[in-house]
């Protein structure tokens, strides 16, 4: 008769999130994971989550400040009906002189991300 003896491995879960070991910007979400956390920054800001910047201080220029939303970890700034209203030509040149392109809509999910931020920064119903 044999004894087997079996080392089994502690597999021991941290929360970094919880215990404060992780090193999430101020500006960002942890979020927990088996092996290690993530960290994303919050709505209006960009970065890797270590560190996020505010849109609105990389453009300080763009006001309402609170009408910039972020995709795929760019900065989208949108006027409010008390921007006044711009053809491409003059829109185009209002973005490059804040240091930006005027957005183009590329893809269904630019254009569903767009249409969504643009109900929600505009000041008023779109029908
Ligand atoms: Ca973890």
């Amino acid at each position: 008769m044999s004894m087997r003896a079996e080392i089994l491995g502690c597999n021991i879960r941290v929360d970094e999130c919880a215990d404060g070991s992780n090193n999430c910007s101020p500006q960002a979400t942890c979020s927990d994971t088996p092996e290690s956390f993530t960290c994303t920054c919050n709505p209006g800001y960009i970065g890797n989550g270590v560190t996020c910047t505010a849109c609105s201080a990389l453009y300080p220029g763009l006001n309402p400040s609170h009408n910039f939303g972020v995709y795929q970890n760019q900065c989208f700034w949108s006027g409010s009906f008390r921007t006044p209203r711009l053809n491409y030509m003059a829109a185009k040149q209002a973005c490059q002189d804040e240091g930006g392109t005027l957005a183009m809509i590329k893809d269904e999910a630019t254009q569903t991300f767009l249409r969504a931020h643009l109900r929600s920064t505009s000041g008023h119903r779109q029908r």
